[in-house]
């Protein structure tokens, strides 16, 4: 495994990387020129993934501060921050919100993007040329019935990204939202709590979009010119208008 300071590629790191969009993320920034150091509380898998794109696993919980402080510390240079961990848990009204579901997708979507965007900052700019990429969702823009849990925290994740995004003009750091909509990955089984028929029942004949899909949006982001900031980049399959509607056959 290589270590940071001993690789001269600019480095690009990616929460929530041991599967789905971050683990394709890790694979397009390596195609692109990038030391990726792949974070993420399974961090096996990281490994693996690492070991084949010439990239570093450090484990990561982006919940938990003295992790995002050692796994800060372990990468002194950084390039590109891609806040891609996080996730849904349940699907229930506000009237019988489950807080135990809520108080997690608070800590991982909105508190973990702060968390980690916080700690690698100062090193974003020291870049000369820094990038933050959240992956936020089209929940991030709309609000849906028994979606209320996700869509807040979605929402107050976007905007946390899009303050820096005025707080920090005139550094030398972008700040790119991928906003995705249906993406087949574990996401609708962590939603459903390892229940694979009700996941499987989200992506019904229609045709979702792949981790890839996202992946080369957040590596074209990654690869234009430094003055070039893409700001909110909406990504949807043919199939889906919004949250709400999509067209099965
Ligand atoms: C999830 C987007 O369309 O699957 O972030 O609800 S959608």
């Amino acid at each position: 495994m290589r270590t940071p300071s001993a690789d001269r590629r600019p480095t690009a790191v990616v929460s929530g990387a041991s599967s789905g969009i971050g683990a394709a993320t890790a694979r397009v920034l390596a195609d692109a020129g990038f030391h990726v150091v792949l974070g993420a509380r399974r961090v096996e898998r990281c490994a693996a993934i690492a070991a084949e794109i010439g990239g570093t696993a450090l484990a990561l919980d982006v919940t938990d501060q003295a992790s995002v402080d050692a796994f800060a510390a372990a990468v002194p240079a950084v390039s590109v921050l891609v806040n891609n961990a996080g996730g849904a848990k349940g699907l229930g009204t506000v009237a019988d919100a489950n807080l135990d579901d809520w108080r997690w997708m608070w800590e991982t979507n909105v508190l973990g993007t702060v968390r980690m965007t916080k700690a690698l900052l100062p090193a974003l700019v020291d870049s000369g040329d820094g990038l933050v990429v959240t992956v936020t969702s089209i929940a991030a823009l709309e609000t849906y019935d028994r979606g209320s849990g996700y869509t807040s925290a979605k929402h107050a994740q976007a905007v946390a990204h899009r303050t820096l995004r005025g707080e920090l003009l005139g550094q030398p750091v972008r700040f790119t939202e991928v906003c995705p909509g249906m993406v087949e990955t574990e996401f609708s089984l962590v939603r459903f709590d390892g229940d694979a028929d009700a996941a499987d029942a989200v992506y019904a004949g229609l045709t979702p979009l792949t981790a890839m899909d996202i992946a080369e949006v957040i590596g074209f982001a990654a690869t234009r010119p430094s003055h070039v900031n893409l700001d909110q980049i909406v990504v949807k399959p043919r199939d889906q208008a919004s949250a709400m509607r999509a067209y099965r056959r």
